[in-house]
């Protein structure tokens, strides 16, 4: 039997991916932006040994994982049997220390620790890029999560979808930020991202300008991380979570994500700007807000952010490294 154990970071976008242009492929339809975190993530073993009667068996959190947890793991471990030649099914525990399907980006983490745990166990050697491609076919934020730090995924020109992989932004290797994460909402979100993009291409006016206005505000992002100008990438970071959200809440049905709680904590952000800090918020496809400030300012954010109403409470993660083996059996 072989097996292996990987563990990787979840990672927030600062310019967000929201569409495909593929959905067989998951092939996003522009780039993204990411930070990949060091205390939110994923930890998997997975062991080629048989499964369960003839199925994967997939433990998730300590429990049996639902039927669509367990088939879209499946699904992805059928792809890694294939490039290795192996038909045996598996037996897969994964933990997480992120809320699951909270809007908190556990797939990202998720599909990056399978990834190289299944490919690990499978005996395959993949390099990162190929690594980060396979990543992106489990779930689109996954492929950023290969890599630490901050992140630029390319969506690729090719039809297979082999370049449409992520990679790491070295020049900000060291710079010294912090994501604080107001946690405004206990449980599942209701309409998980798959979902929500697909009704947003299809019916949201905004749909094709939002798609328009990535290229930019990756350029101004990268431009940013490069000069290491915080004020600049929070301002990019910003207005790429509400473009989004301003895509999904004109889908019909709308797509809202937030709870009065998302609002005051934007709303304390700006407040806190308006003092002198460098803070600035992301959204993601759920209600908690996760402010991008320098580490010297992260405990005052985080004190703000907790003495809001309805935020339940917060924490402060920094940059972390990418997806990395644990062990090989
Ligand atoms: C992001 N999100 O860039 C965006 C912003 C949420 C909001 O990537 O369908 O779970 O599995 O590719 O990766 C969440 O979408 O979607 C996401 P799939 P995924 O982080």
């Amino acid at each position: 039997m072989t097996s292996a154990t990987a563990v990787a970071g979840t990672n927030i976008a600062l310019v967000k991916y929201w569409g495909k242009r593929d959905e067989v492929l998951n092939l996003p339809a522009t780039g993204s932006l990411s930070l990949t975190l060091d205390r939110l993530g994923t930890r998997t073993r997975v062991a080629f040994d048989g499964g369960d009667g003839g199925r994967d068996r997939v433990t998730l959190d300590g429990a049996a994982a639902s039927e669509k947890v367990a088939a879209r793991v499946t699904a992805f471990l059928d792809r890694v049997r294939a490039r290795a030649g192996i038909a045996a099914r598996a037996t897969v525990v994964t933990d997480n220390s992120v809320p699951t399907a909270s809007g908190l980006a556990s797939s990202a983490s998720g599909f990056a620790a399978l990834a190289l745990a299944a490919t690990g166990a499978a005996g395959l050697t993949l390099a990162p890029t190929e690594l980060s491609v396979l990543a992106r076919l489990g779930s689109g934020s996954a492929a950023r999560s290969i890599f630490g730090g901050f992140v630029e995924m390319s969506p690729g020109v090719r039809p297979d979808g082999t370049d449409a992989a992520a990679h790491p932004l070295d020049a900000a290797a060291g710079w010294n930020v912090r994501l604080v994460v107001a946690i405004t909402a206990a449980g599942e979100k209701a309409l998980g991202s798959t979902a929500a993009m697909r009704r947003t291409a299809e019916t949201s006016p905004y749909y094709e300008a939002w798609v328009r206005s990535v290229d930019g505000d990756l350029a101004a992002a990268r431009a940013a991380v490069a000069g290491r100008d915080l004020a600049a990438l929070g301002a990019v970071a910003e207005r790429s979570a509400m473009r989004m959200h301003a895509s999904a809440m004109a889908a019909d049905p709308p797509i809202l994500y937030w709870n009065p709680a998302t609002v005051a904590a934007m709303a304390r952000v700006g407040a806190l700007r308006a003092e002198g800090a460098a803070a600035s918020f992301t959204i993601d496809a759920g209600p908690h807000v996760k402010v991008l400030c320098d580490a010297r300012e992260a405990e005052a954010v985080s004190a703000a952010l907790a003495g809001t109403p309805g935020v339940l409470r917060t924490l402060i993660a920094a940059p972390g490294p990418g997806a990395r083996l644990e062990e090989v059996g």
